[in-house]
C-alpha cells in the first residue's frame, strides 16, 4: 500500500527567480494538502547529507553548491499516493524532458535548477521530512 505523505524542496534558482509564490500556488492546485512549510537554507553539509546517496555521481560537488547558494523552501505535502502523483506532477528530472505544464517543465532552467525535489520512497519521503521538521518522525 502506498503512503500519503512526500516531501519536496523549492530550489534556489526558482526563489531567486520569483517563482515560490507560483510553485506554491500550483502544489496546492495540484490537490497536495502543504501539512508543513518552512523558507530555509542548507548549510553545504546539510546538502551533502540530503543527497548522500548521489555522492560518487561527478554532478554530486555541484549540486550540494547549488543547493545552498540560497534560500529554498522546504514542506510535506500529503495526498493519496503522494510519492507517485507529486513526481507525475513535478515531470522528469530534466525540464527540457519534463511534460508540458509540469512544475519543472514550467519553472526549471536546467537539469540541476530543475524548480523542484520529490521524494521518490514512501521511506526516502518520510525521512526527508525528518530531515526539515522535528515533528515528523523517520522510519
Ligand atoms: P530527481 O530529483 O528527479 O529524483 P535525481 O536523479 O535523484 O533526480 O537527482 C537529484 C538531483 O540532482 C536532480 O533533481 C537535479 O537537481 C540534480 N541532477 C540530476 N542529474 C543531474 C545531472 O546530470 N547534472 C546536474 N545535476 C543533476
Ligand atoms: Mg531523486
Amino acid at each position: 500500500m502506498s503512503g500519503n505523505i512526500t516531501f519536496t524542496m523549492i530550489k534556489p534558482k526558482a526563489i531567486a527567480d520569483g517563482n515560490m509564490g507560483n510553485i506554491i500556488a500550483k502544489i496546492t492546485q495540484g490537490g497536495f494538502n502543504i501539512k508543513a512549510l518552512k523558507l530555509t537554507r542548507l548549510t553545504k553539509d546539510q546538502a551533502r547529507k540530503f543527497y548522500a546517496v548521489h555522492s560518487e555521481r561527478p554532478f554530486f560537488e555541484g549540486l550540494v553548491s547549488f543547493m545552498s547558494s540560497g534560500p529554498i523552501v522546504a514542506a510535506i505535502l500529503e495526498k493519496e499516493d503522494a510519492v507517485l502523483n507529486y513526481r507525475n506532477y513535478i515531470g522528469a528530472t530534466n525540464p527540457a524532458d519534463a511534460a508540458a505544464g509540469s512544475i519543472r517543465a514550467l519553472y526549471g532552467t536546467s537539469i540541476e535548477a530543475n524548480a523542484v525535489h520529490g521524494s521518490d520512497s514512501d521511506e526516502n519521503a518520510v525521512n526527508e521530512g525528518a530531515f526539515f521538521f522535528s515533528e515528523f518522525e523517520r522510519f
